[in-house]
């Protein structure tokens, strides 16, 4: 180019005999929104005590606690505390894990905010404070917090405090997106994947282009769940804890939007037809990428990170890596469920489902072929028995007629297999599985996954087997169990 330009100049001498200097190729874009001479880059140091919070363990005017992101809290400042604690939570229904949380929540509230504001942030790490009705779930350890939203260095505001200690730090919101949130502690996978993660939205500056009727924040994560070695029981289920093998291979339990498996089929995101709608989508992985899908419907507008320049139209799915984010937006175009799904289907029959609904409650046999349960009820003692116990222990990992889910699809099992095997493979799946040729066969089809014991009596076992007895009498397709309500 330089070349170029003094070549011509060259030549224009002998034509003109006076020749300017070339004019700076690059001018200094003086309107660029991003101007990094205009960001906050001084953030003063973060500050360390052993000062306890006591009280909430999330506070803030920005904060919103579940899918229905609050609008912008205007002040310039927010203030918010995310406290983190050891609990337990439900990931599946019946499927109690020992997390450990920011604000006692997974994900971990979602703050919004907008470019230009200020973030002061404080975290006691509460983890030495006992869980209600556990005697030990895992042990008091250090945290820390880490703002993909922030510029800021690592070394100072993101460091790993003691359990009672409190470290507060600032920062200014300099770009636009939907941010992960997570632990930064060593083994960072150990603490994401047992639930330290959240959203903080930054609006621009200007708020959004677009207008739409609803907003809603949607997290997908991936959960790794073992029964607790040492048998221990909530509430009379086993306890769930972190599976260190399968989180290092990559094999997750359950991979869910919101903390939960399904759990917006059962709470479907409200809308109504011709409204247009937001979601502020993320990623948290920690280990899998999303195809994010909604069927029904195409994404009118994709902001990739959730930063409107990043501007796609018209997209089908959008592909999200570990804490990648975006936000879509699209029309209701007639009553209906909007099925959202990870298009990875084995994340989506992990329970990456959830709807977008016109009904309060959609009528389930519209939903059939996508994995939600229709009610059938058997009248003897037994069967009922065994059909409630199945709904709430059993529907994390198995369908009835919708196909295989994380074990098999259980239709037809009373005919495939002898009442004495079922009754033995319920009693002990681990003795099956060393003796059994059958039960070997099939744990190869299943990924080398066992079945977890589930700690049954003969007597539940009977149920069960009455149960699944009476849906195989039944017209194909028509028993099935109805998701767990809770
Ligand atoms: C954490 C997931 C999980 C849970 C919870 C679970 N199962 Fe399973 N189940 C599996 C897997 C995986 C297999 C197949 C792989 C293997 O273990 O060989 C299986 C296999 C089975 C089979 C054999 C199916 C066949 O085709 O022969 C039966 C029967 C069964 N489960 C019943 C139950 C019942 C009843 C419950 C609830 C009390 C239950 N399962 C809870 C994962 C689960
Ligand atoms: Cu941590």
């Amino acid at each position: 180019m330089t070349l170029r330009l003094i070549t011509s100049c060259t030549a224009a001498v002998f034509l003109v005999a006076a020749c300017s200097p070339p004019a700076p190729t690059a001018p200094v874009a003086t309107s660029d929104k991003y101007d990094v001479t205009k960001m906050d880059l001084k953030p003063v140091p973060a500050k360390v005590t052993s000062e306890r919070h006591t009280g909430a363990f999330a506070e803030g005017a920005s904060l919103t606690m579940d899918a229905n992101l609050k609008p912008l809290d205007p002040s310039p400042v927010k203030t918010i505390r995310l406290d983190t604690t050891h609990k337990i939570i439900e990931i599946a229904p019946g499927v109690k894990f020992s997390a450990w949380t920011f604000g006692d929540h997974v994900p971990g509230p979602t703050v919004r905010a907008r470019v230009g504001d200020k973030i002061r942030f404080s975290m006691t790490n509460r983890s030495d404070e006992p869980v209600p009705g556990v005697r030990l779930t895992s042990a008091p350890m250090m945290h820390s917090m880490d703002f993909h939203a922030a510029m800021v260095s690592p070394q100072d505001k993101y460091r790993s405090i003691a359990p009672g200690q409190t470290i507060e730090f600032e920062f200014t919101l300099n770009y636009p997106g939907v941010f992960m949130y997570h632990c930064g502690t060593p083994m960072i996978l150990e603490h994401i994947a047992s639930g330290m993660y959240g959203a903080l939205v930054v609006e621009p500056r200007e708020g959004y282009p677009t207008k739409v009727d609803r907003e809603y924040v949607v997290i997908q994560s991936e959960f790794y769940a073992k029964p607790d070695p040492g048998k221990q029981k909530v509430d009379g289920a086993p306890l769930y804890v972190l599976d260190a093998e399968r989180l290092r291979n990559s094999q997750p339990t359950h991979t869910v939007f919101n903390g939960s498996h399904n759990g917006m089929v059962r709470n479907p995101l409200a809308a109504k037809a011709g409204e247009r709608v937001r979601l502020f989508v993320l990623n948290v992985g920690p280990s899998k990428t999303s195809s994010f899908h909604v069927v029904g419907t195409i994404f009118d507008r994709v902001w990739m990170d959730g930063n409107p320049d990043n501007q796609m139209r018209g997209m089908q799915t959008v592909l999200l890596g570990s804490s990648n984010a975006a936000i879509v937006e699209f029309m209701i175009p007639e009553d209906g469920s909007y099925i959202m799904v990870d298009h990875h289907f084995a994340n989506a029959s992990q329970g990456a489902i959830g709807l977008v609904s016109t009904a309060a409650k959609p009528p389930a046999a519209e939903l059939e072929h996508h994995n939600m349960p229709a009610t059938s009820t058997p009248s003897d003692p037994d069967a009922i028995a065994g059909k409630q116990a199945f709904e709430s222990k059993c529907l994390a990992c198995h369908s009835v007629g919708q196909g295989k889910k994380l074990g098999p699809d259980l239709a037809g099992v009373s005919k495939r297999r002898s009442e004495a095997w079922l009754a033995k493979w319920l009693k002990s799946p681990e003795e099956m599985l060393k003796t059994d040729a059958d039960a070997k066969a099939m744990l190869k089809e299943y990924n080398n996954l066992p079945m977890p014991n589930q700690s049954l009596g003969d007597a539940e076992i009977k149920q069960y087997i009455k149960y699944f007895q009476w849906i195989d009498a039944q017209p194909a397709g028509t028993a099935k169990p109805a998701a767990a309500a809770h």
